[in-house]
């Protein structure tokens, strides 16, 4: 898919001053304001907090950096927590591209990391652990718990997640190239196009996680891979957990759609026999039974945006608004120089797009439903 790759960084806090909940259509007026002023990045594409009371923010570089500071705004740099860019493969949609700190990191120090290596190029998932300085981790306490061969350069998923349960979600792209071609989004015996869900706290079967007793496909005799939580992804980029526990993911379009997905257990969601509520392949009069819709999707056009990046819907404490956080590789004047209309022509405006939208989303799935106090959302700019 489209990729859009910016040498320059920076984090931005966006405050979202919505309307009532009862003017549903009303989209939200947004002010945009920088944080972490003195600090920059390459490539950044994850921030995470281990939530171990030390208040710190942790950066992924794609290149294979991750970085720490405390979260203070006007934290002066940055430290290097872990290099290894001698093992990742850069470039494109490849990269490190995704940092899970395990639930008990505080008292285990272990976290896992999602990236792609080459010979043969694939992604790995891997486990490392802090060190005796909590600002430093052990590099070559490596330990890889799966590796997916990705037969393109795209479509690599990248996000790993810790669910309300404790298993490890991690996502995977199609595999790559475009429209599926080897169709492994609706393959069972294949990772590629899927969420998986692993338990890394006990290891059976010689692999250094086991597969949770109630995943859909375990234990079947049909080649199916008992990793696989839900299937018929195309590239689900980024996902998140709601309070709720409920399981949101972007999955990342074809070229004309753009989706918001529900993931369920054992679900199948649609690609690529459809992208988005549309038919795909064949393109039209396709078989949708048994197919999990989207609860939302926009298309490519003036009005709309482009590549879904995702996001993280949270309560917090304000009754009238809505926080939004931006994790973007833009630069300054990319953001306050264009109106929105006029941000909405250039590539990296597709995200203040995405945000309108997961704010429309939010409103109409959650507002009627729930008190929105705060919510926060995290959108991140690679695909
Ligand atoms: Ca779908």
């Amino acid at each position: 898919m489209l990729k859009f790759i910016y040498t320059f960084s920076l984090f931005v806090l966006l405050s979202v001053f919505i309307f009532s909940c009862k003017n549903d259509e009303t989209l939200a007026q947004v002010n945009i304001e920088r944080t972490f002023p003195n600090l920059s990045f390459q490539n950044p594409v994850d921030i995470q907090t281990p939530n171990d009371g030390t208040n710190r923010l942790f950066v992924v570089s794609q290149l294979g950096k991750i970085f720490v500071f405390d979260n203070d705004n006007d934290i002066q740099s940055a430290k290097t927590f872990l290099d290894i860019t001698d093992r990742v493969l850069f470039g494109g949609e490849q990269g490190l591209l995704g940092l899970a700190f395990h639930p008990n990191y505080n008292s285990n120090g272990v976290f896992f990391l999602n990236y792609t290596t080459s010979n043969p190029r694939r992604t790995l998932i891997s486990k490392f652990t802090v060190s005796n300085n909590p600002d430093s981790a052990i590099k070559n306490s490596e330990e890889i718990l799966l590796e997916v061969e990705q037969p393109y350069s795209n479509h690599n998923g990248g996000q790993l997640a810790f669910g309300p349960d404790g298993f490890l979600y991690i996502s995977f792209g199609d595999g790559g190239s475009g429209g599926d071609p080897e169709n492994r989004a609706q393959n069972l015996t294949t990772l590629l196009g899927s969420i998986a869900r692993i338990d890394v706290n006990n290891e059976a079967n010689g692999k250094k996680y086991s597969i949770p007793n109630d995943n859909p496909f375990k234990g079947n005799s049909d080649g199916s891979l008992g990793e696989i939580y839900a299937y018929g992804l195309r590239n689900p980029w980024r996902f998140s957990f709601d309070s709720t526990g409920k399981l949101w993911a972007a999955d990342v379009g074809q070229g004309e759609w753009e989706e918001i997905d529900i993931i369920e257990s054992g679900g199948n969601y649609g690609w690529r026999i459809m992208e988005g509520n549309h038919c795909y392949n064949p393109s039209s009069n396709c078989n949708q039974d048994g197919l999990i819709l989207p609860v939302w999707e926009y298309g490519h056009n003036p009005e709309g945006g482009y590549s879904i990046t995702g996001g993280y819907v949270y309560e917090g404490e304000n009754n009238n608004e809505l926080k939004i956080n931006i994790f973007m590789q833009i630069t300054f004047l990319e953001i306050y120089g264009h109106s929105i209309y006029q941000i909405r022509r250039i590539p990296l405006s597709l995200n203040l797009t995405e945000i309108f939208l997961l704010l429309v989303l939010m409103k109409k799935r959650i507002c009627s439903s729930l008190i929105i106090k705060e919510a926060f959302i995290k959108l991140f700019l690679i695909m």
